[in-house]
This record gives structure tokens, C-alpha cells and sequence, in this order.
């Protein structure tokens, strides 16, 4: 018999063998939104009193058990007292949970995940499937566990494994949940039987376990607490300025050295404070915006995707040696050609040389890394060709090469095949005519490392169709990639938006600042490396080639003072890392920076025949200068219609140059800087530094009706 429960249709009540089955029905998937949770109290009040039940199963609907709050209501969520209340509420509920008279047994599929996990910790007892994962999440969105999962998870399985999950956001695979704690059964056949069946032995047996009251694995404390200690110290060189995994660890030692009581009054505070900083806000910004970029306006939900079986790369340079690593490791069989066999002998090497340091680092095993390389066949010719499903070429960035390329491909594969480009600065409609089938092409740009790197911008041309963009965003997510569609124009998003980043911290170097000041603004500001060190990197020589080009086609990369100073590095032939020098010394086979006062030296000179006179140079000026190239171009970008959303922007950057996730992205901090304020400094730069820092006319609109990048674009 089914029955609904009175206060919810988005939980289900139903008695089956004796036992109350409560099923969460709230796709997709079975977050906490309002009714959920209250929905499930009522049922297990209902199962208390129930002359027909002998236990309960909580059971999730559809793919998943629940995934956790839903995490729309944090934005809601504007004072301390509101979040104070919130949670007050949510943890009376779970111990209400915890104590039903009747053994309560959650049974987990899909994922338990933050509070999806925590409301199955205050269940006695947890049976999965082996395929599904468990976890707690929160600190990828800005906090900290909210329901008690601070307390109830090193209760079951001890400081340590509850430090990793709840600071890295990790999750676990049931199997070793099990091994954990966390998990006390894995169910072979039906979910549902297994939990069943395992309620009723509870049942007979007089068993319920109460997870607030377990001591075992926290009786230790003094160990508990050193672990606390080594995960701040541990934090301290990667959380990058994000607060909530600190806080984390603060709840856990809590949970260590207070009361269940106690301990959970300190969680509530913590989740207080992280819910409302602007950390959380900005990640939750994130979650949703990478969920929203495979969202085309024009290109409908239902377009159809063609089946990628097998691919092919051109060039097995460093990028096309990543990128046929990328498909290799997605398990679909990649061809590599390039123009003959000792280029193709130097690519292979480079992808083992890759292959073994990953299983020198027990991330693969030598049978994977011999099944993943056995994808990739290596080739000099197009003969196969004609049996793939899309080409990516990645030949030297130059246009009559491209072109050729294009044409020969059109040749070679099957009319329907998907003929991408690597291409960061080449007009892609200029080599989709070259092919006769521009329909078929697009670029899929992918970040250097290539097989490591998330972000792919999928670039459409002019003619791309729908099918081609639909195609290259479900192979992006299949490519572990996060695909982001963006339009045609110079450097597409990514790149065009760097140069304005560049230019600014070439300008302050000349203006005063050194070259280690700059990258270490940057990396406290939260990036993982600062331009200089990035530059070094990627190689100067790459720039120094792309502005060559430009100033063949009468172009900038970025209006304003061009530093000659990058320029000065490439005659030297100091390309960074690859030649042992670049803005910084390297010692040989070290990645080491070394500051090099000759950097100062050109700066200097540089600035003289500028015409400038140096100066001592703030942080938070550097700060300032770098974020607002950034929000002002890539306004720009929005306005020209590059790119769909400012988040698609935030995405780009996150995903693209470790844009610190807790400031939201660049498009997103300058909304948290202030619209007007950010415009501000664009007109106080253009008075000090020149015309060239000219206003985006869409920071000026939305300055004038008082929005901002995101406000007009939350999905209703
Ligand atoms: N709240 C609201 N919407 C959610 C959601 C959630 N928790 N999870 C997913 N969605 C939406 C998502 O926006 C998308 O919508 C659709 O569901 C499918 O998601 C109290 C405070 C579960 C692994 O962090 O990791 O609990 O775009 O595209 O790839 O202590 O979603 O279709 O309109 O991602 O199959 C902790 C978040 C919350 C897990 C499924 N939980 N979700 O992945 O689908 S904080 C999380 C995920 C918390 C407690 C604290 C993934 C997934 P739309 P999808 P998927």
C-alpha cells in the first residue's frame, strides 16, 4: 500500500515485509528542497506508530540517493541568526531520526553526498550498492558539513578519514566506506531486498545504533587532534586563501574535544560564517554556472549527438601529443599522424614519458598505462582516416598550413566526420572554406597540458551546425573536459581576455614593480601561478611568435603600450622553464624560480624610453589593475556576443588558469568589487595611464541601471 506522506508528494510511504519503506521522489536528484526533509520526519513518525512496520529503509528514487541540500537555499540564507535557525532545525530532526524506536537503515544508490550523507549517518545503519559513493562535498561550494556530519563522521570512522573527506570534498567509493565504517553492508542483487532484509535481522535482533552516542573512534583524542594539526598544516600550502576547509577541520577538532552537544553548536557556527562569506557565495555561483554552460540558447536540448567511436590527431607536438592522450584516456582509440617518423617518434616519447611518470606516481598501473597507450596509433598518412568520427588538428599555428591541412582532411574522412581545431589565434571561418564542409567545423581548443588541463573552448565558426556544437560539448564531458562554447574573434575568450591580464603586468613591471612582487600578489590573491611564472611555463617564445604574426596583419593582441621587454627575453632566446631562463633563472632540471636582476635592468630601460618614471608599486594596486583588464575586456566579449553568459567567462578562467574558485572568476569578483567601483578605476586609469583603458560600454550601462554581470542572468 502507497501512500503519500501528509505533509509531501516528495516522499513516499509504503510498508512492505514488515517494513516502512520511506522513498525520496525528488528529481533529479533527491536534494533536500523544502518537503524532503520534513516529508521524512513525518514518515518515520508515521513508521513509529505502526503496528504494520518492524523497521524502516530511507531509499532515494530514480539514480540517486539524495544528494544533498539543495543547494538554491543558501542563497537565500542573508544573517547568521537565519543560517543559526536553519540548522538548529535540521540537526533537532536528524537526532528526532536518530531516535525512532524502530531500527532505520538507509540504503544508498547512486550518491549520499553533504547532507544526503549526513541524514544516512543519523539512520543506525547504512547498506549500499558497490557502485555507489558516499561523501561530503561542502567545501567545494565554501563550507562546511551543516547537519552534523562534522560529528556524527569521525564517530563512525575516526578523524583522519573524516578530515580527508570533509577538506577535500572527495568522494569514497562504497567499497572502502565499508572498510571506513561508513558504510555497514554492500548489497549484491536489489537494493531495496537487501535493505529490507537487513532492517528485519536489526529488528529481530533488538538492534538500533545510534551514531551520536559511538566513542571508538574518536576515544583517541590526542591522536585526533595531531591529525587536526597536520591537516592545517597541510592546508596551509594548498587551500590558497579559501576558508571553509580550515573550518572544517576546526568542526572535526570540535567534535574531538567537546560534547555531541557542544561540538555540534560549534558546526553551526562554522556553517554559519562559511555560508554567508563570500568564498561560499562565489562557489555556489560556480556549481550552477558549470552546469549552465552546456546550455546553448540556440542549439536545442534534443539536437541530436553524433557517436564518437574513433578519433584522429594532427601533429603530435605538445598539444596534439596531450590531446591523444586525452581520448586515449577516455578509452576511445585515437590515430596520432605527423609529417614523418621522427616527428612521430618524438611525440610518442613524450606521451610515455608522461604515461610513466603518472604510474611512477601509483596514479596508474603499468597493464593501464599499456592499455591506454595501445589506443594510440601512430601514422604518417591519412589512409585510415576515412574510418573516424572527428579529427583535431594541432599543426603549427600558421593560416596557409591550416588551410592545406583542412583540405586534406575534407579529402581523407567521411562527409559527417567533426573536423576540429587546436587553433588559439586563427580565424577559424578562414580554414573551415578551405574544406568545402564549414559545417562540419569547429574549434575544440584544449589548455596546455592538454590530457590535464579542464577547459576546452568549443568555438563555433559562422557555419558550425548545431549537430557539431552538441557533438562537442557531450565529447568534451566525455574527455573529462569542461566545454565551453564561445565565438570567433581574436584569442576567442580565454586568450583574448589574457592579453589585457599580460599587458597590465608587463606595465606595472615597467612601472616599478618586480617581477616576484607581481607573481606573488597574484598567487595570495589565490592563482596558481603569477603571470611571470606562468609565462615561463607556456614559453615566451609561444607570445613572442603570436605578436610576431599580429604585427605582420597590422594587429595588437591587446591595445595600448606594447612592453618591449618580453620581446628583449625572446632575442635573448630565454624562453623560460624549456631554455633554463626566462623572467626567472632555472637551475638545470629544477623548476625553481630564481629572480633575475636583469629583468629589473630591462624594465628599467624599457621605462626610460617610455618616458616613465618608476615608482614603489602597491599589491593591491597590482591587484586592481590585473582584475579590472580583465572584468573590462571581458565585458567587451559580452557585449560583442563571444561569449553567452558572464559565468561562461568565470568558467573559462577557473577552469582555464586556476582562477580562484572562491572568488567566483573574474566576471564574478568585479560583481563582488562593485560594478561602479570597477568602472570607476577604469576612468581613474585612463586619466593616469591613457586612452587606451577606454570603458566598456556594458560596465557603463550596468553601472547606469545599477545591475551587475550576474544579477540579469540567474536562471529564473
Ligand atoms: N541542490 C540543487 N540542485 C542540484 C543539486 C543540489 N544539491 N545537485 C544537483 N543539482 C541540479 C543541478 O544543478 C542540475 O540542474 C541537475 O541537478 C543535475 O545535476 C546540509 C550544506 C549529484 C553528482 O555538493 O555533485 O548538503 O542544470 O548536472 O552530472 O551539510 O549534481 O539540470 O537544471 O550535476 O549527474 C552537497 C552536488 C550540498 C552535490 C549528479 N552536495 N551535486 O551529477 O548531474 S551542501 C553536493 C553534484 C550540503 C549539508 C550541506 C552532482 C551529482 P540542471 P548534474 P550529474
Amino acid at each position: 500500500m502507497i501512500l503519500f506522506s501528509p505533509m509531501s508528494p516528495l516522499v513516499r510511504y509504503d510498508v512492505r515485509e514488515r517494513v516502512a519503506v520511506i522513498t525520496i521522489d525528488n528529481p533529479p536528484v533527491n536534494a533536500l528542497s523544502p518537503g524532503v526533509p520534513e516529508g521524512i520526519s513525518d514518515a518515520i513518525a508515521r513508521a513509529a506508530s505502526d503496528p504494520a512496520a518492524d523497521a524502516m529503509v530511507l531509499i532515494g528514487s530514480g539514480t540517486t540517493f539524495i544528494a544533498g541540500a539543495d543547494i538554491n537555499i543558501f542563497k537565500t540564507l542573508k544573517t547568521r541568526a537565519q543560517s543559526l535557525e536553519r540548522s538548529e532545525a535540521v540537526h533537532a530532526r536528524l537526532k528526532q531520526m536518530e531516535d525512532a524506536p524502530k531500527p532505520l537503515v538507509a540504503a544508498i544508490h547512486g550518491v549520499a553526498l553533504g547532507g544526503g550523507l549526513e541524514f544516512a549517518m543519523a539512520c543506525h545503519y547504512r547498506v549500499a550498492v558497490a557502485a555507489a559513493r558516499v561523501g561530503q562535498p561542502e567545501v567545494t561550494l565554501g563550507i562546511i558539513p551543516g547537519a552534523g556530519g562534522t560529528q556524527r563522521l569521525p564517530r563512525l570512522c575516526g578523524a583522519k578519514t573524516a578530515l580527508e573527506l570533509c577538506t577535500e570534498g572527495k568522494p569514497l567509493g562504497a567499497s572502502r566506506a565499508l572498510s571506513e565504517g561508513i558504510v555497514d553492508q554492500i548489497v549484491e542483487g536489489d537494493l531495496l531486498d537487501g535493505a529490507i532484509a537487513f532492517a528485519l535481522a536489526r529488528a529481530k535482533a533488538g538492534e538500533r545504533r545510534k551514531t551520536r552516542e559511538l566513542q571508538d573512534q574518536i576515544r583517541d583524542r590526542a591522536a585526533g587532534l595531531a591529525a587536526c594539526e597536520a591537516t592545517r598544516a597541510a592546508l596551509a600550502k594548498t587551500a590558497r586563501g579559501a576558508r571553509a576547509p580550515f573550518a572544517a577541520v576546526d568542526a572535526i577538532a570540535a567534535a574531538l574535544a567537546l560534547d555531541f552537544e557542544a561540538g555540534s553548536a560549534r558546526e553551526r557556527e562554522l556553517f554559519a560564517e562559511c555560508v554567508l562569506s563570500h568564498g561560499s557565495r562565489a562557489m555556489v555561483h560556480l556549481f550552477f554556472a558549470e552546469r549552465e554552460v552546456g546550455k546553448i540558447p540556440d542549439v536545442p536540448k534534443d539536437t541530436p549527438v553524433r557517436d564518437i567511436k574513433k578519433a584522429a590527431v594532427i601533429g603530435a607536438g605538445t598539444m596534439g601529443g596531450g590531446i591523444a592522450m586525452a581520448y586515449a584516456n577516455a578509452g576511445i582509440p585515437v590515430l596520432l599522424k605527423d609529417v614523418d617518423e621522427a616527428a612521430l617518434g618524438r611525440g610518442l616519447a613524450t606521451i610515455r614519458k608522461n604515461y610513466e611518470s603518472t604510474v611512477a606516481k601509483g596514479r596508474l598501473t603499468a597493464d593501464a598505462m599499456a592499455r591506454t597507450m595501445a589506443l594510440i596509433t601512430p601514422t604518417t598518412t591519412y589512409e585510415q582516416f576515412d574510418d573516424v568520427d572527428v579529427v583535431v588538428e594541432a599543426v603549427f599555428e600558421h593560416m596557409d598550413l591550416k588551410k592545406t591541412t583542412f583540405a586534406e582532411l575534407a579529402a581523407a574522412t567521411r562527409p559527417e566526420c567533426v573536423l576540429a581545431s587546436n587553433t588559439s589565434t586563427l580565424d577559424i571561418d578562414e580554414f573551415a572554406a578551405a574544406s568545402g564542409r564549414p559545417a562540419q567545423v569547429i574549434g575544440h581548443h584544449f589548455f596546455s597540458p592538454a590530457n590535464v588541463m579542464k577547459l576546452l573552448e568549443i568555438v563555433r565558426g559562422r557555419h558550425t551546425s548545431k549537430e557539431v556544437i552538441a557533438t562537442s560539448l557531450a565529447l568534451g564531458r566525455r574527455l573529462n573536459k569542461v566545454g565551453v562554447v564561445v565565438g570567433n574573434c581574436f584569442g576567442f575568450v580565454a586568450n583574448r581576455m589574457l592579453a589585457y591580464y599580460m599587458r597590465e603586468a608587463y606595465l606595472l613591471l615597467e612601472e616599478g614593480a618586480s617581477v616576484p612582487q607581481i607573481d606573488k600578489a597574484v598567487t595570495d590573491f589565490g592563482m596558481p601561478v603569477g603571470p611571470f611564472g606562468m609565462q615561463d611555463i607556456a614559453g615566451i617564445d609561444v607570445g613572442a611568435r603570436i605578436r610576431q604574426y599580429l604585427k605582420s596583419v597590422g594587429k595588437t593582441r591587446a591595445e595600448g603600450p606594447q612592453s618591449e621587454v618580453p620581446d628583449r627575453l625572446y632575442e635573448m632566446g630565454r624562453y623560460g622553464q624549456k631554455t633554463g631562463a626566462g623572467w626567472y633563472k632555472y637551475e638545470p632540471g629544477s623548476r625553481t624560480r630564481i629572480p633575475d636582476p636583469l629583468i629589473e635592468h630591462l624594465a628599467a630601460e624599457a621605462a626610460a624610453r617610455r618616458g616613465i618614471t618608476r615608482r614603489e608599486v602597491q599589491d593591491e594596486e597590482i591587484i586592481a589593475r590585473i582584475t579590472t583588464a580583465l572584468a573590462n575586456e571581458g565585458a567587451r566579449v559580452l557585449d560583442e556576443g563571444f561569449a553567452i553568459r558572464a559565468s561562461d567567462i568565470d568558467v573559462i578562467y577557473c577552469h582555464g588558469f586556476g582562477f580562484p574558485r572562491h572568488r567566483g572568476g573574474p566576471m564574478f569578483y568585479a560583481d563582488t568589487v562593485g560594478i561602479p567601483k570597477v568602472l570607476e578605476r577604469v576612468r581613474s586609469y585612463r586619466e593616469q595611464f591613457g586612452d587606451y583603458w577606454e570603458p566598456a560600454p556594458l560596465l557603463e550601462r550596468l553601472a547606469r541601471e545599477g545591475r551587475s554581470f550576474h544579477a540579469s542572468e540567474q536562471p529564473a
